[in-house]
C-alpha cells in the first residue's frame, strides 16, 4: 500500500469517525485515497483554524480524539492557534500535516513551514514520518500519546514522498514508549495522607476542575462531596462535573466567579483541588489564595504539581481512580456551621443583574438553562458572554459545557459547536458568541449550513469588545480604545449562507426566540440578541488581586445586599 492508502487504514484502525480538513498540493495524494473510503467523513471547512477548532470541539463532547487534516504550508500555519487552545485545555486532537518532499525540505520550496517546529511549544508530541515504514506505527503512537495521561494535541507532519512509497500495512495492536508512562493508580500512602487531612477538616472546600469531566468522574465527585458535606466549586472548565442544583454547590470560583466561592475558597481549611490547576484566573494574587488551608491536589500530570500553588499532598494519578480509593478512606465530616455560613452568603451575595425592557446577556442565558432544563452543550467563545454563560447557566451535566479557557480563543465557538454537532445527535447544541469572535471564524456558516446542522447560532451583540471595554472602563478610567466594533446585519449574513435568522430586541421576545431555535432542527438557526452595550461582568477580582478586592454585583439592587455578609465573615474563626 502506498503511505496515503496506510494513512487511510489506520483512521479507520483508530475507529475515526470524522476529519475536519482540508486540501492542497501536499496532500493531495492523501485526499485521494478518502475517495473510496465511506466509513469515514471528510468535513470540508472553510479555513483550516475552523477545523482544529471543530476537532476539539468534537474531541470534548464524545471523550473521543479529534482529527485534522491539511496540508503544508499556510495549511499547517493556519492550525496552530486551534493546537495551541488544545494544549492550553488539555484537548485530544491529532492533526496530520502536508509537508513537502523530505529532499525539499529547508529548502525554502513552495508551501515549505517548519510546521513540526512551529508547533513544538504548543504541543504534547509532534512526528516527522521520515519513511513510510514507520507511518501506521507513528500514527498508533499520535493517538496514543493524544488521549492517554494529560490528554492534548499531537502533529504528524506527512513528507509528499514518503506518503507516495509503499510498503505492507500492519498496524500495531499496542504502544510501548519508554518514556512516557502515564500513572493512573494514586499512591496509597498519598491517599491516606490526603484522607486524614479531610478527615480532620472543619472548613472543607473542593474545587473541581476540567480532569474531574476528561476523566468521567462525576459520580465519584458527587460520592465524596456527599459523603464528607463539602461545598463544591468549579473551574471554568469544571462546569457540569457537579450538578448546580445540588445544595453543596457553589458555582464557578476566580476572577468572574460566585462572591461565595471566593469567599468560601478563603476561609477554608482544607482545600482539595481535583483536575484543576490553580490557573491565575482562578487563583489571582496566588500568596493569598487559600492561604491558611492545607491543600491537596490530585492531578493526572505530574508536572502541574506546585507549579503554581505549594500544595501539601500531592496525588498523581487518574481523577477518578483516585477519587474511588480516597472515597473509602474518608468520614462523614461535622460541617453544619460551615455550610450555614456558605448558605448565608448566597443569599446576600447571589449573582445577579438589572432587569427591564432592554434585552440582558445574563437574562438570555439564564432562559436557555430553563428552558433546556440543562439539557444541552452550550459552546462559547471568548468575552464578557463567556463568563456570563459560565455564571448563569446552571449546569448540572458533563460535557455540557465547551469553551476556550486557557488560552482564551475568541472565534473558537462557531466551529467548535460544529465539531460537536457531528458528534453528539442526541442533545441540543448551541454556539455562542460575542459580535466580536463571531466575526473570526463566521466562514463556518457555509459548513454548518452544508452540513445541515441543527446548531443554533447565538450572537450576543452589545456593539464592542465587551470585556476589553470592560477594562477599560473600569481600570483605565473610561478610555476607550479601539473597543467598539461593527458588524454585518447578522441576521442578513445567515441568510446569505441560506441560514434562518431572528433579531432580539426585546426582553420579552427571548424566550419565545429560544424556544423558536430549539424547536427548530432542520439545519441551523442563528438568533442575534442586541443587548445593552455597556454591562459588565460581577463579580470581579482584579488580575492578579484578592479576594478583598473583590468588586460585588453594584447595588442597583434588584436584591439589596444589607452588609450583614460582612459580619458573618468578621464572626468565622480563621485557622
Ligand atoms: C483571538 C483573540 N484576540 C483578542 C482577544 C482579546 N479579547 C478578549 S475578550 C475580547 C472581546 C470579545 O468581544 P466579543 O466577541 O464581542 O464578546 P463580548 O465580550 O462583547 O461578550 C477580546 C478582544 C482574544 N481573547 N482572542
Ligand atoms: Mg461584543
Amino acid at each position: 500500500m502506498t503511505g496515503s492508502e496506510i494513512f487511510a487504514r489506520s483512521l479507520i484502525a483508530e475507529n475515526v469517525e470524522v476529519v475536519f480538513g482540508y486540501p492542497g498540493g501536499a496532500v493531495i495524494g492523501v485526499y485521494d485515497a478518502l475517495v473510496d473510503l465511506s466509513d469515514i467523513k471528510h468535513v470540508l471547512v472553510r479555513h483550516e483554524q475552523g477545523a482544529t477548532h471543530a476537532a476539539e470541539g468534537y474531541a470534548k463532547a464524545t471523550g473521543k480524539p479529534g482529527v485534522v487534516l491539511v496540508t503544508s504550508g499556510p495549511g499547517a500555519t493556519n492550525t496552530v492557534t486551534g493546537i495551541a487552545d488544545a494544549y492550553m485545555d488539555s484537548i485530544p486532537i491529532v492533526v496530520f500535516s502536508g509537508q513537502v518532499a523530505l529532499k525539499l525540505i529547508g529548502n525554502d520550496a513552495f508551501q515549505e513551514a517548519d510546521i513540526v517546529g512551529i508547533t513544538r511549544p504548543i504541543t504534547k508530541h509532534s512526528f516527522l514520518v521520515r519513511d513510510v515504514r514507520e507511518l501506521a506505527r507513528t500514527i498508533k503512537e499520535a493517538f496514543f500519546i493524544a488521549t492517554t495521561g494529560r490528554p492534548g494535541p499531537v502533529l504528524v507532519d506527512l513528507p509528499k514522498d514518503v506518503m507516495a512509497q509503499k510498503t505492507t500495512f500492519e498496524y500495531p495492536e499496542s504502544v510501548e514508549l519508554r518514556s512516557y508512562k502515564p500513572v493512573v493508580e494514586g499512591h496509597i500512602k498519598q491517599i491516606k495522607r490526603a484522607a486524614d487531612l479531610i478527615n480532620g477538616a472543619k472548613r472543607p472546600v473542593l474545587y473541581v476542575g476540567g480532569g474531574v469531566i476528561q476523566s468521567n468522574a462525576a459520580r465519584e465527585l458527587r460520592e465524596l462531596a456527599e459523603k464528607i458535606h463539602c461545598p463544591v466549586t468549579t473551574t471554568l472548565h469544571g462546569l457540569g462535573s457537579f450538578p448546580e442544583n445540588n445544595p453543596l454547590a457553589m458555582g464557578m470560583l476566580g476572577m468572574h466567579g460566585t462572591w461565595y466561592s471566593n469567599m468560601a475558597v478563603d476561609y477554608c481549611d482544607v482545600l482539595i483541588a481535583v483536575g484543576a490547576r490553580f490557573d491565575d484566573r482562578v487563583t489571582g494574587n496566588v500568596d493569598a489564595f487559600a492561604a491558611e488551608a492545607k491543600k491537596i491536589h490530585i492531578d493526572i500530570d505530574p508536572s502541574a504539581i506546585s507549579k503554581n500553588v505549594r500544595v501539601d499532598v500531592p496525588i498523581v494519578g487518574d481523577v477518578k481512580t483516585v477519587l474511588s480509593a480516597l472515597n473509602r478512606h474518608v468520614h462523614p465530616l461535622e460541617t453544619k456551621d460551615w455550610l450555614q455560613t456558605i448558605q448565608q452568603w448566597k443569599q446576600e451575595h447571589p449573582l445577579r443583574y438589572e432587569t427591564g425592557d432592554a434585552v440582558r446577556a445574563q437574562y438570555v442565558i439564564q432562559k436557555l438553562g430553563e428552558v433546556t432544563g440543562g439539557n444541552a452543550i452550550v459552546v462559547t467563545d471568548v468575552g464578557q458572554h463567556q463568563m456570563w454563560t459560565a455564571q448563569f447557566f446552571n449546569w448540572i451535566y458533563p460535557r455540557s459545557h465547551i469553551t476556550s479557557g486557557g488560552l482564551g480563543t475568541m472565534g473558537v465557538s462557531l466551529p467548535a459547536a460544529m465539531g460537536v454537532c457531528f458528534g453528539r445527535k442526541d442533545l441540543p447544541v448551541v454556539s455562542i458568541s460575542g459580535d466580536g469572535g463571531f466575526q473570526m471564524n463566521s466562514q463556518e456558516m457555509a459548513t454548518i449550513v452544508e452540513n445541515k446542522l441543527p446548531l443554533k447560532i447565538f450572537v450576543i451583540n452589545n456593539g464592542f469588545l465587551g470585556m476589553v471595554r470592560q477594562w477599560q472602563e473600569l481600570f483605565w478610567r473610561r478610555r476607550y480604545s479601539h473597543v467598539e466594533i461593527s458588524g454585518p446585519d447578522f441576521v442578513k449574513l445567515a441568510e446569505a449562507y441560506g441560514c434562518p435568522g431572528l433579531r432580539v430586541q426585546h426582553s420579552s421576545d427571548v424566550e419565545h426566540a429560544i424556544r423558536k431555535a430549539l424547536a427548530h432542527n432542520d439545519g441551523p438557526m442563528l438568533v442575534e440578541f442586541a443587548v445593552a452595550q455597556e454591562d459588565n461582568v460581577y463579580p470581579m477580582i482584579p488580575a492578579g488581586q484578592t479576594v478583598k478586592e473583590m468588586l460585588d454585583v453594584p447595588d442597583f439592587a434588584t436584591q439589596p445586599t444589607n452588609g450583614s455578609a460582612q459580619k458573618v465573615v468578621m464572626s468565622l474563626a480563621k485557622g
